[in-house]
């Protein structure tokens, strides 16, 4: 099977769900075509059956904002057209869905088509999809994809609630490929913290939803009563807060150590005591599990989809939206048992291995198979 995958090229999320899909399925003998505006962050391009094609957009000064998606859908096109594509699989609503959908207008003037699959992740729903200037187009092209995917219930049921969807939405979660975590990737523990300290780590884009503040907050808290030291990977928006954050209490500056996008992002988790996911939204919490593929439990939010992922008093502790003091106190009873946190550990792995990836390939192969039977 031909499969073209259309998606973000970024560090998280939305991305690196469909970088990973991607190369597990060449790695299974699928030709698969990347199309997005750079080569995708863990794209492994010497794959042979994997091919990259990317989104070029021709600027000209008239243009106030430049045409990417009229770029891409034509990109599509052509690319489908080129290599006999089976399968179109879009990652994220906007643009990917709608640019999809005019190129098989295109195809179809041609009496062609392809199949579309749309799988949903999140913001797309949440947050940019539900706002005016999107939502009729957001609703439209979820409508018009053979068939839909969530990453989570929670999902699911935002989808729902929030647009008039006619389609059936098939839940397929993320995965994790567990043997990515190998033990001779650990980091040394000594390159961050000292012998008595204890590592709390978070990993984000660093935008308003994931708040960064109580994060700092947490840490703040927890380092009053733990040695302990924080690890903060990735860049975004609210990095700015963080600096705030360091002018304001200067005690906690050797403390905090900010990595940026990291690429072996396993390594550092893997040496990590508590992963912290404060979010106001997440749909499932890719980083989460993540964290737990590395041993690490999570002190989260409720928000979404964390609860179907980390799981209360097993692979972490859950608190309501905002409420600090409780991640806070969680954070603080974890690290200061070591026996509670050995359990926790274990069995965030324990979760991990159920979200992996031979568990979950299997079903985006059949939803594959079933799209195109059904087309
Ligand atoms: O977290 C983000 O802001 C990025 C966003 C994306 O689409 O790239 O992540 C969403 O998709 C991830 C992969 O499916 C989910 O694990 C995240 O929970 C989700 N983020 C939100 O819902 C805020």
């Amino acid at each position: 099977m031909k499969i073209g995958i259309l998606c973000y090229p970024t560090y998280g999320g939305s991305g690196i769900v469909a970088t990973e899909l991607g190369m597990s399925l060449a790695n299974k003998g699928y030709e698969v075509h990347f199309i997005s505006s750079n080569l995708p962050a863990r794209l492994d391009i010497t794959n042979p059956n994997i091919f990259f094609h990317k989104v070029n957009v021709q600027t000209y000064p008239l243009f106030q904002y430049q045409p990417y998606d009229i770029a891409l859908s034509s990109m599509i096109y052509r690319v489908v057209n080129l290599y006999k594509l089976d399968l179109l699989h879009a990652h994220y609503a906007i643009p990917y869905a709608y640019a999809a959908f005019t190129a098989k207008q295109m195809l179809k003037e041609e009496g062609k088509d392809i199949p579309l699959v749309t799988t949903l992740h999140g913001t797309d729903i949440t947050l940019v999809g539900q706002h005016p200037s999107y939502k009729h187009a957001v609703e439209f092209s979820i409508n018009q994809s053979d068939t839909v995917t969530s990453v989570s219930e929670s999902l699911k049921a935002d989808t729902l609630k929030f647009f008039n969807i006619r389609k059936d939405i098939q839940v397929i979660t993320n995965f994790i490929d567990n043997t990515e975590f190998h033990e001779d990737m650990i980091c040394q523990r000594k390159q961050f913290a000292a012998a008595d300290e204890k590592i709390l780590i978070h990993v984000s884009n660093l935008r308003p939803v994931k708040r960064v503040e109580e994060v700092l907050q947490i840490f703040k808290n927890v380092h009053a009563k733990v040695k302990s030291m924080l690890i903060i990977i990735g860049e975004g928006p609210d990095m700015e807060k963080i600096n705030e954050f360091m002018e304001e209490n200067p005690d906690l500056i050797g403390k905090i150590r900010l990595l940026g996008k990291v690429n072996d992002l396993y390594r550092i988790l893997q040496l990590s005591d508590v992963f912290l996911l404060p979010s106001e939204q997440e749909s499932f919490g890719l980083a989460a599990l993540e964290a737990m593929a590395a041993n690490t439990p999570v002190i989260s939010s409720n928000a979404g989809g964390i609860p179907e992922v980390n799981i209360q008093g097993e692979t972490g502790y859950l608190a309501e939206i905002g409420n600090v003091e409780a991640m806070s106190n969680y954070t603080i009873k974890l690290l200061r048992d070591e026996k509670l946190l050995a359990k926790m550990k274990h069995n965030a792995k324990e979760q991990a291995m159920r979200f992996d990836l031979k568990n979950i390939l299997p079903l985006y192969e059949k939803m594959y198979e079933e799209t195109i039977k059904n087309f």
